[in-house]
């Protein structure tokens, strides 16, 4: 099917939501009845990086580090100059990411540990909820780190709920990260080759009795931590966490990048027949950062360079993938980040010793975990051959707004009380508009506020400096206002020449915290 058709029947679908409901559900309804279909939806793949920085890629301006895949995603696509992960760390940007909320909307929404319980309600709307309600086959492959079960998941059970039970049909996930156990795979509700004579069991508050720990044993460590990260070993790697048992299903973590990767692009080999929505959340390059042979000491960055080569690989595969299965030309990717970068996260792995003059956050200042916008504002890249020109885009964009974009994008109504923050930004996000967000809110330590060109950042009382990865948490006990449009480094705090404004804005992301319905 023709794609141009496809676009005019969408526009005119959309000038028909807002101004005749009713119509468009009689719209619907035909075009269920009459058959028209599947093709006119088109795949939707989000490529999820983690802790990948805004100048950690090529088209993003990296030189020590080359990433022709991605940066070919860019060339064929479009590229955001003004994107952000809602979050400076992962569970609440994930949470955001399928939810539609800010997550510091919601207590509980921090770093999880691996044994916490799912923290996005079974039923709730979801980005792959409202795409699996108009006929997608969604998946999940990759880090999950949301939580699983109910409080006491049963790892040698069935673990449930989990990405199943809130709009995925299919999962293949990592429980949290890569540093946290279990270490292990779940695909569908089960842990992947538990032997069931050799159970795992999961803590963390207390080893169990034998197992030794990083902090005890480092002798048996190839890789030391530089803070935290000193409990249960696997692979010569301590972990936060506890584990025993289960050594059948332990994974490998040079493995890690393939493992997630073949699981991908075999989702899309299986529904290639019928739209489909796949969340790839990739590993690359969190902590610990253990690349495969095929890229060791392939970047001359250290390992932190050497995993964004493999994940740089990984993009191509799922591009070529596309490619052979001709499904190139309708299918939506998105590729991102769920927060800055940071160099060392815990692991003595080289990545500041290596780093020379690679710029992970690129012309921003900050990092992971950070307020300032190397936190949230992350590369962002999409592209959809048949509809979206490539080209760059400066329009402000959060992935908060995938729900309400995707929904609309396939005319699908949703519950916006629950995805309150959730904006339509559909024509920014294909390009056929470059206004995007009024404004949206960074989630590092203190929240900030985006308005325009302005950033403005509460007073905070915690540290300017956050001591175990010797980074700026953007924390000072004075306001801060900086103008993005000519001091996008953030280097000029403005607060004290312009006090009406940074009231202004004071007041404004108070507005926006207090509603639980932001208008
Ligand atoms: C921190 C970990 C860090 C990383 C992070 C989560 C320590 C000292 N640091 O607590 O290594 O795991 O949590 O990263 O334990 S994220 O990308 O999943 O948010
Ligand atoms: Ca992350």
């Amino acid at each position: 099917m023709k794609p141009e058709y496809l676009t005019t029947r969408f526009r005119r679908e959309r000038i028909a939501f807002a101004t005749k409901a009713k119509l468009l559900g009689v719209f619907i309804v035909i075009l269920a009845v009459t058959g028209v279909h599947a093709g006119a939806k088109p795949n939707i793949i989000i490529i999820y990086a983690d802790d990948l920085g805004y100048g950690d890629v090529g088209c993003y301006g990296a030189t020590a580090l080359k990433t022709p895949n991605i940066d070919r995603l860019a060339k064929q696509g479009l590229r955001f100059t003004d994107a952000y992960a809602t979050s400076a760390t992962c569970t609440p940007s994930r949470y955001s990411l399928l939810t539609g909320e800010y997550a510091w909307r919601q207590k509980g929404t921090g770093i999880l540990p691996g044994d916490a319980a799912l923290i996005i309600q079974p039923g709730r709307t979801t980005l792959p909820s409202v795409l699996q309600q108009t006929g997608y086959r969604t998946g999940i492959v990759g880090k999950w780190h949301l939580g699983l079960g109910n409080g006491d998941v049963s790892w040698n059970g069935e673990i449930k709920p989990g990405p199943r039970e809130i709009g995925f049909d299919y999962e293949f996930i990592m429980a949290a990260t890569g540093d946290r156990v279990p270490c292990a795979f779940v695909e569908n509700g089960r842990l992947v080759g538990l032997d069931p004579k050799d159970p795992i069991r999961v803590s963390y508050e207390t080893n169990f009795p034998g197992e030794p720990t990083g902090k005890a044993n480092p002798e048996l460590l190839t890789m030391h931590p530089s803070h935290g990260h000193d409990q249960s070993i696997l692979n010569g790697i301590s972990r936060i966490g506890y584990m025993t048992g289960g050594k059948a299903a332990l994974w490998k973590d040079e493995n890690l990048g393939d493992v997630f990767l073949g699981k991908a692009k075999e989702f899309i080999e299986k529904n290639q027949r019928q739209p489909f929505f796949l969340y790839y959340a990739t590993h690359e390059p969190h902590v610990p950062r253990v690349p495969h042979p095929r890229f060791a000491g392939k970047s001359g960055l250290g390992p932190r360079g050497d995993v964004i080569l493999q994940l740089d690989d990984a993009v191509g595969q799922i591009l070529e993938t596309l490619d052979r299965l001709k499904l190139t030309e309708n299918t939506l990717i998105i590729f991102s980040s769920d927060n800055g970068p940071i160099l060392d996260d815990g692991y003595k792995d080289q990545a500041r010793e290596l780093n020379g003059s690679h710029r992970a956050s690129g012309p921003l200042r900050g990092n992971k975990y950070s307020a300032y916008e190397a936190g949230t504002r992350v590369p962002f890249i999409v592209r959809w051959p048949a509809r979206v020109q490539p080209g760059v885009s400066a329009a402000l964009v959060s992935q908060v707004d995938f729900l309400a974009s995707m929904a609309a994008l396939t005319g699908q109504k949703f519950d916006a009380r629950t995805a309150p923050d959730s904006q339509n930004q559909l024509a920014s996000l294909l390009g056929e508009s470059p206004r995007g967000r009024t404004n949206l809110v960074e989630q590092g330590g203190p929240l900030a506020l985006r308005e325009g060109a302005w950033k403005f950042i509460p007073p905070a009382s915690g540290a300017r400096l956050n001591w175990n990865t010797k980074t700026e948490t953007g924390n000072a006990t004075e306001a801060q206002l900086f103008n993005l449009a000519d001091d996008l480094g953030e280097t000029n705090n403005l607060a004290a020449a312009q006090p009406e404004r940074a009231k202004k804005m004071a007041a404004q992301l108070q507005a926006i915290r207090n509603a639980s319905t932001p208008e």
